[in-house]
């Protein structure tokens, strides 16, 4: 009997990538509805934020040196809970939390995966009612399973994750993920409270007609990437130009965008931050896997982002990211 099978939540979609591959264990499977769990969890208390105190500030500053949102503790808490209590992931790294988390239990030490996160990116625009997100990158663990994680499971290169996503808490709410088989949104239908896919097979358009970046930032950039900003605002781009500018100041609405939309997004180094702002394992890394998945590009100005050797959780990167003919141009520049 063939059942209309139209609507597909992110729970079937899931089960049925599972199907797809008999030997498959679910392990990853359930670590994607977990997380899908924590978001709509999120998800409520981000759209009655201005209803209830939890806006505003936590009173505490974070190791990255920056106010902690009230929003900001409670996605983390929500994260790390549904993932600590269930059987696919060993331990998890955060924006939110000094070094990494390993649940060390029987269970979690079996696990395969382990987990990094922003569990709410752009959380300095909760208080002005901008979009703002949750980033995820998942990797295989290389330390023995049955023994607890090691922070060697989570410095590994970008190239290596098994699967990255994020949720954009906006107009509407959406989670996008990427494992190596293509990339799939799903926005949440509140009237049935399940995440429906809704972007199938998520190709970035090769070009576009938005370039976004910190013009406050201007003269602290590099030539390269100043020569690049003048051609998007003459008519010197290979692929047409002038381009638009837009920059939110929200990186999981700005890079995704890019990817629905095409376009460029960038987070430069200057000359009083090298590194740039943006970090390399939970906001750089998981965008890279997506946006290359989808047909784009991802670097640090030199080299592919997944290709670099991480040393530290929190290590920042120069990002540029978005459509594969945008980003050859920024590379000739
Ligand atoms: P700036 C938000 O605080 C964030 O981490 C990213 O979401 C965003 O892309 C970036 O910082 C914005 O930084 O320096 O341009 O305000």
């Amino acid at each position: 009997m063939n059942i209309n099978r139209k609507i597909q939540t992110l729970d079937e979609f899931t089960i049925q990538q599972m199907r797809d591959f008999p030997n498959a264990t679910g392990e990853l499977a359930g670590l994607l509805r977990d997380i899908g769990l924590a978001a709509k969890r999120v998800h409520v208390e981000v759209n009655k934020a201005g209803l209830v105190d939890i806006l505003g500030d936590h009173g505490t500053t974070n190791i990255q040196g920056e106010e902690v949102k009230k929003l900001d503790i409670f996605a983390n808490n929500q994260f790390m809970g549904v993932l600590r209590h269930g059987i696919s992931c060993a331990g998890i790294g955060s924006e939110e939390m000094d070094d990494i988390v390993v649940f060390d239990d029987e269970i979690s030490n079996q696990s395969k995966y382990v987990c990094l996160f922003d569990p709410l990116d752009g959380s300095t625009n909760i208080d002005v009612n901008v979009s703002i997100g949750t980033i995820f990158s998942v990797f295989r663990r290389v330390s023995e399973l049955g023994k607890p994680a090691t922070k060697a499971d989570f410095l590994q290169q970008g190239l290596k994750q098994v699967a990255a996503g994020y949720v954009i808490y906006g107009s509407s709410t959406m989670l996008v993920y990427a494992t190596r088989r293509g990339a799939n949104g799903f926005t949440l239908d509140q009237s049935i409270g399940e995440f429906t896919l809704s972007h199938p097979d998520i190709q970035c358009p090769p070009t576009g007609k938005i370039y976004s970046v910190n013009h406050g930032n201007y003269f602290r950039y590099d030539e390269k990437v100043k020569r690049y900003i003048t051609a998007c605002q003459q008519k010197t781009t290979e692929t047409g130009g002038p381009y638009t500018q837009r920059y939110i100041g929200s990186m999981v609405a700005d890079v995704h965008r890019s990817l629905i939309k095409g376009g460029i997004f960038m987070y430069p180094g200057t000359t009083d931050r090298p590194k740039g702002k943006l970090r390399l394992l939970y906001e750089c890394n998981p965008f890279a896997f997506i946006m290359e998945i989808a047909g784009g590009k991802a670097t640090d100005g030199q080299q592919r982002i997944l290709e670099i050797q991480p040393t530290e959780v929190h290590q920042r990167t120069p990002f540029f990211v978005g459509s594969k003919l945008m980003m050859e141009e920024l590379e000739n520049s």
